[in-house]
């Protein structure tokens, strides 16, 4: 069955059998082929057809579609709040930059340490060695930076193995924002300090600068991010936000901005102030600036009221027609057409060999590919050893449920039974 063989890739025998899949899909010889480009595949490749076929669907410019409704409300506010001296925007928009990357566009141009569990085959999807689907929208930073530009957004679906629940799905979307300065633009307001206030010294690093900002121009950006982002915000919803501290390895310091929704914090986006040396790898070394990336599914969730992530790859006309609306600010509250109710089914297996070789994303995956959109969550309930068989076992509970009608046991058990055939056949587990 080609679920198996789309999903073993573990051992040596079984990226045969994965090739072999693609050999007859996509490919010959070992190649895959996308848009025309051919992929030479190696130990890396761990893209499935499945996800393969999401590329070039582009939610974010169908008309009509929230993800695209919002995308236009975002870049309007960008459009009005800010101007270059002439009154023209001073934001450019890209929304349809190409997926596929390399690991210097999504990583080492990020500063992402060779370590860094994000370039893990667990957490991308890996073409080859080379070259992956983007992971996120900050992998196009650097060649539009380098390309002269200062004030940027980007639009751009992004590919991610990820967990499974109502807000994570293995393709969302991400609005890109870039803003960088120059030392009399950063002080502009204030036109008289701008002869003793620096941007650059030889200093060290703190929780809220880099070594090589001043204090004052640190803070000044760190303002401007967030003044920005929450008016974005409020401009939105007029609703409660937090700040959190975060991480990132291109960004510092770093930031997290969430909002409440049913009841519940949810993070919302990532931003910070470059890294002073992702600016130097684009040619730039004479200035300073912020950088965010906002999850667009989140966002119109929130927005729209739209319970579930999959319900942005819905084609029901009972979702669509929802947001088909002459004015792309129309507050449209998402009205489900019904609630039907959820089927929670447990699978029980032991592990072929030792835990730390078995990534749930694995198995996630491979829900996804077996069952599709009729799993709303995979959740890890239990995990233990068994001294004597000397054995790993794990218990995954997945709840089915159909966005738009009830399903009955039987159809159930009938694509349960598919996803433990083809965790058995793939993932070489025995289910319990
Ligand atoms: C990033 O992707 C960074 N590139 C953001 C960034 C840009 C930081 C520029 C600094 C400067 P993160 O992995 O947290 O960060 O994702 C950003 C947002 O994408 C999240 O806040 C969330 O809203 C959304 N997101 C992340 N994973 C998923 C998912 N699986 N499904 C839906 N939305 C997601
Ligand atoms: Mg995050």
């Amino acid at each position: 069955m080609f679920i198996a063989s789309v999903l073993g890739k573990f051992t040596t025998s079984r990226i045969i059998v994965y090739h072999c899949f693609f050999k007859r899909k996509y490919s010959n010889s070992n190649q895959i082929f996308i848009n025309g480009k051919s992929y030479e595949v190696d130990s890396w490749t761990n893209v499935t057809p499945k996800i393969i076929s999401y590329i070039g669907k582009n939610l974010h410019l169908q008309k009509s579609h929230p993800l695209s409704l919002l995308r236009e409300r975002i870049t309007n506010f960008f459009y009005f709040h800010y101007k270059n001296n002439r009154g023209n925007p001073l934001f450019s928009v890209y929304d349809n930059l190409y997926p596929i990357v390399t690991v210097e566009q999504n990583f080492d141009n990020l500063l992402v340490p060779e370590d860094h569990v994000s370039r893990n085959k667990s957490d991308c999807y890996y073409l080859n060695s080379k070259y992956l689907l983007r992971g996120h929208s900050s992998a196009h930073e650097n060649e539009l930076i380098q390309s002269g530009l200062d004030n940027f957004l980007i639009f751009s679906d992004v590919y991610r193995r990820d967990q499974i629940d109502s807000s994570h799905y293995p393709v969302f979307h991400q609005v890109e924002g870039v803003r960088l300065f120059l030392r009399h633009e950063l002080f502009s307001l204030n036109p008289d300090a701008e002869g003793s206030i620096d941007v650059f010294e030889k200093g060290v690093r703190t929780e809220t600068k880099q070594e090589v900002h001043t204090y004052d121009a640190a803070r000044v950006v760190e303002y401007s991010l967030k003044s920005s982002l929450t008016a974005l915000v409020r401009h939105l919803f007029g609703q409660k936000v937090r700040w959190v501290d975060a991480y990132f390895p291109f960004t510092h310091p770093s930031f997290e901005l969430e909002m409440k929704f049913n009841g519940e914090w949810m993070e919302l986006l990532g931003c910070g102030v470059l890294e002073h040396q992702t600016l130097v790898k684009a040619g730039v070394e004479d200035k300073i600036g912020w950088a965010f990336g906002i999850g667009l599914e989140r966002l119109a969730m929130i927005l729209y009221n739209i319970p579930d992530i999959r319900l942005f790859w819905s084609t029901d006309p009972g979702f669509l027609n929802q947001f088909n609306v002459s004015d792309i600010n129309t507050n449209v509250k998402y009205k489900p057409i019904s609630i039907y109710p959820p089927c929670p089914n447990d699978i029980s297996f032991w592990l072929p060999g030792n835990a730390d070789e078995f990534s749930d994303n694995d198995f996630y995956d491979l829900v996804r590919t077996v069952a599709g959109d009729v799993v709303e969550q995979v959740n890890l309930v239990d995990k233990f050893y068994h001294p004597k068989k000397k054995l790993y076992s794990r218990t995954y509970r997945i709840v089915y449920r159909h966005m738009e009608k009830t399903l009955t046991q039987e159809e159930v058990n009938k694509v349960h039974r598919l996803v433990e055939e083809a965790a058995e056949r793939s993932l070489e587990v025995k289910i319990r």
